[in-house]
């Protein structure tokens, strides 16, 4: 990651944006654990933040100007999840879309790492600010019925960051390749300025050789999935627009048993926020039994990120040593405990 601040800060102050559904539950879990790093971590001020649909059905607003404007009070930040619902609500835009546009989040980091299968050891890189989720989309009426249209944007200034973020991401990874999805040889114009522009990032000018050392692939959306399953090795940094990246990344979580194991950052130029891959979960919202582990890992991401490695590293060891154990699992990986029982575990570890 690049850094975006040093460790030596004396405070660190962390919005929590639970949002939705079992994000209430899992926040409070991701919270706790950091509170447990001690004198690993400068000292820790919370503060809770508000967004979701829940919050839009009870006041009309789904991302309060107050949750928007976190970089002014916040270090960075921790979100759950949100239940958009599938139809079309009056008024209602999805908040976690917003606010990573807001913040200009521009990169969804995405580490899908096996704790079992040497094979699988891959980060999916989203683009995080265009392709489809600009939603631009209209409905018109035609003689021979309804019409949907929905406006798909690939700048070349969000194709090359998000591209300079693999490559800084591969070169600091053993394997060191870069794999370009895309689906170019049907969306030769949109699909095609993406793979083009990621192409060119190790020859823009000031990278001076920087990138000599990764190797550059490249995979049609639809068989990179099919080949992620059959041989998850050949991956390393897969690098794609926006809605394939939501997609390979959710994929790739079965490779590891589970969407509750999958972390992310969602990393700006200036600001990071974690946040857990899967949603929000209505079936399971409630009953105690939520994986709490995404958001775990997704608060040692956010942690990596500012450069805190250590305290990093010490989530991520006792995470993995309670996945290795098998012992105390929630229901989604075969186990019986309950969320508090794993976070409970987990602080055993730390
Ligand atoms: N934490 C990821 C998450 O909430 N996933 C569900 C999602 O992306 N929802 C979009 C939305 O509901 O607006």
């Amino acid at each position: 990651f690049r850094s975006l601040a040093t460790a030596t800060r004396s405070s660190l102050r962390i919005g929590l944006i639970p949002a939705d559904g079992i994000g209430r539950e899992v926040i409070p879990a991701a919270r706790r654990t950091l509170e447990a790093l001690g004198s690993d971590l400068p000292k820790l001020e919370f503060h809770d933040l508000l967004a979701g649909f829940d919050l839009f059905t009870k006041t009309g607003a789904a991302l309060p100007n107050e949750t928007i404007d976190i970089e002014g009070g916040c270090d960075a930040a921790l979100f759950g999840a949100v239940s958009s619902p599938s139809r079309k609500v009056a008024g209602y835009s999805s908040p976690i879309v917003a606010l990573r546009k807001e913040l200009d989040l521009y990169a969804n980091i995405r580490p899908v790492v096996s704790v079992e299968k040497p094979s699988v050891d891959l980060v999916v890189v989203r683009e995080n600010t265009e392709c489809l989720y600009v939603k631009q989309e209209t409905l018109t009426h035609t003689d021979s019925g309804r019409e949907a249209r929905a406006t798909r944007l690939i700048t070349e200034r969000a194709s090359r960051r998000i591209g300079t973020m693999a490559f800084e991401l591969a070169l600091a990874r053993p394997r060191k390749q870069v794999t370009i999805i895309h689906k170019s040889n049907v969306l030769s114009v949109t699909d095609g300025l993406f793979r083009e522009t990621v192409r060119a990032v190790p020859r823009l000018p000031g990278v001076s050789g920087r990138f000599d050392s990764v190797a550059i692939a490249e995979q049609i959306v639809d068989s990179a999935v099919y080949r992620l399953f059959r041989e998850p090795e050949i991956y390393d940094v897969m690098v794609a627009p926006n809605l394939y990246g939501d997609i390979l990344s959710d994929a790739a979580a079965a490779l590891v048993g589970s969407l509750g194991l999958v972390p992310s950052v969602n990393a700006g130029d200036s600001f990071v926020m974690g946040e857990p891959v899967h949603g929000s979960a209505p079936d399971i919202e409630g009953q105690g039994i939520a994986n709490p582990l995404a958001a775990i890992r997704s608060a040692a991401l956010m942690l990596r990120h500012l450069k805190y490695e250590d305290a990093a590293d010490r989530i991520d060891t006792a995470v993995n040593h309670v996945i290795r154990e098998g012992r105390v699992l929630t229901p989604d990986l075969g186990g019986k405990s309950k969320t508090d029982e794993v976070v409970e575990a987990v602080l055993r570890r730390l």
